[in-house]
């Protein structure tokens, strides 16, 4: 009897150890799924063009590629080092914000010079060409997905045929 309980108290110690490093795991693999990578999600090719003046607003491009079996929906764009990001659709010579953007399955969307494009504004000086920033898109069910920018002048990115 005595002899039984000696052998089961380590036994009951190892359980509950490893429940509580369970426990303690569980949020980062939700981490290392969640925000940062969007299933089936891939984005590519991302440039933030400086403005060739102090104080106007820059632009992201880049191309957001879904793999997935169902269409997703691109709600929101953060960049770090600017204060407000918004989508916007430049056609016939003019603009204006956009709200959603939807992906297709097996299908990319390219946000381009005269096309969908990101308008930065309030950018932090820090923000230099040559470096990178931080981009975060949130789709419309929540999901993030983060990928990085690299920072061109606004010169730069014209002899590369970019024009916004
Ligand atoms: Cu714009």
């Amino acid at each position: 009897m005595r002899r039984s309980l000696l052998i089961l108290a380590p036994l009951t110690l190892g359980l509950g150890l490893s429940a509580c490093q369970q426990q303690a795991n569980a949020p980062e693999a939700a981490a290392s799924t969640g925000p940062e990578a969007k299933p089936g999600v891939a984005v590519s090719g991302g440039t933030l063009v400086l403005p060739a003046v102090k104080g106007n607003p820059g632009v992201a491009y880049f191309d957001v590629a879904n793999s997935d079996a169902k269409a997703v929906a691109l709600a929101a764009v953060a960049v770090d080092g600017a204060a407000k990001a918004e989508m916007h659709q430049t056609s016939g010579g003019s603009m204006a914000p956009v709200d959603r953007v939807e992906i297709d399955p097996n299908t990319s969307v390219k946000f381009a010079p005269g096309a969908l494009h990101v308008m930065l504004f309030d950018l932090d000086p820090k923000l230099a060409t040559g470096g990178s920033a931080e981009m975060t898109l949130t789709f419309a069910d929540g999901d993030k997905i983060s990928a990085p920018l690299s920072i061109k002048s606004a010169g730069e990115a014209a002899m590369g045929g970019m024009e916004h």
